[in-house]
């Protein structure tokens, strides 16, 4: 009893370090150089870029992950959107027109990621 009661607390331990602590660590910040983001195991890594308004900003995507639904990256707010081949960098280029966190996913939003613009 004891034992499944602490395999349940590193369970939930796990979870808590992986969708809100893990998946968030990465940070880029964008600047006359591209960001290279590796889209993998559910998490675009770095996940979290750092931009500035008005400056154009070039995304290389780097798709390792073969599931259909990782093939699309969407910048919702800033009508942005495109198809990632496998293993092959592809680079997305977008010039943030005002301040704020703009999400990226994945189709299903399963992969997410956050642009910064100061
Ligand atoms: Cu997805």
């Amino acid at each position: 009893m004891m034992i499944v009661n602490i395999a349940g607390i590193l369970l939930i331990a796990f979870i808590v370090w992986w969708f809100w602590i893990y998946k968030n660590l990465p940070v880029a910040v964008a600047g006359s150089t591209a960001v290279d983001i590796v889209v993998d195991a559910g998490i675009y890594s770095p996940s979290v870029i750092h931009a500035e308004v008005g400056k154009p900003l070039t995304l290389r995507f780097l798709r390792k992950d073969g599931n259909p639904c990782s093939e699309k990256v969407i910048f919702g707010d800033l009508n942005v959107s495109a198809d990632l081949p496998l293993n092959i960098p592809h680079e997305v280029r977008l010039t943030p027109k005002s301040k704020g966190e703009f999400e990226f996913t994945c189709q299903m939003a399963m992969y997410r990621g956050k642009l910064i613009v100061e």
